[in-house]
């Protein structure tokens, strides 16, 4: 599979199993889990191409299991918009966290921090490499912001970690950040 063909499957699997399941007919568990088989019927691929996004994807955006049944499920590791909840255990962050994003939007993150928009938390990168890749998905100048993950846990800040090793918060308040 080239890498063209490899990011459209991935782009739609994420679509279907982060943000518009009923497009395709799908019902996702509590936790964001759907039988192997039905995303294969939904999406009309093979279990091969599945197989091979799952293992190929640049950032590990797919995990699968079996059920106590022995039934095969896969859900996206994170970035989620529609509810489900992935079960994430809260975690003592490392001292700091980063966050790529463009410099269009600094006077705005300035004044409020960040927030989560349609996902369910704030992505936050382990490091500066990663956020700059993320913030140059954003048209303008990438800006990589640090946050002080440490001070925010102090004050009663949660975190957490997905499976493929993005962090998670509710908010950056404006304080934490250094712009
Ligand atoms: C920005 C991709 C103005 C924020 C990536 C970001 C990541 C504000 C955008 C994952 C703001 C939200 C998440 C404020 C935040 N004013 N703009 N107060 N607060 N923003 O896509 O972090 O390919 O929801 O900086 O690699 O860019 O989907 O978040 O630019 O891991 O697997 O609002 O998505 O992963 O955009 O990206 P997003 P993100 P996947």
């Amino acid at each position: 599979m080239n890498d063209k063909v490899l990011v459209k499957l991935s782009k739609r699997m994420s679509l279907a199993l982060r943000h518009a399941p009923d497009r395709f007919d799908l019902e996702l568990d509590p936790a964001g889990w759907v039988r192997v088989t039905d995303l294969l019927d939904a999406l009309r691929i093979t279990r091969l191409q599945l197989d091979t996004v799952v293992k190929r994807d640049s950032k590990q955006r797919f995990a699968l299991r079996r059920d106590p049944d022995g039934t095969e499920q896969i859900r996206a590791n994170q970035g989620h918009s529609v509810p489900i909840d992935l079960g994430l255990v809260a975690l003592p962050p490392p001292e700091r966290l980063y966050h790529g994003t463009s410099a269009a939007a600094l006077d705005s993150i300035r004044a409020t921090g960040l927030h989560r928009a349609r996902r369910h938390h704030v992505h936050l990168s382990a490091d500066t490499d990663t956020a700059r890749r993320v913030g140059a998905r954003r048209a303008g100048g990438v800006v990589v912001l640090t946050v002080d993950a440490a001070a925010m846990a102090r004050a009663g800040h949660q975190f957490y970690r997905s499976a493929n090793g993005v962090w998670l918060t509710d908010t950056v308040p404006p304080d934490y950040l250094d712009i």
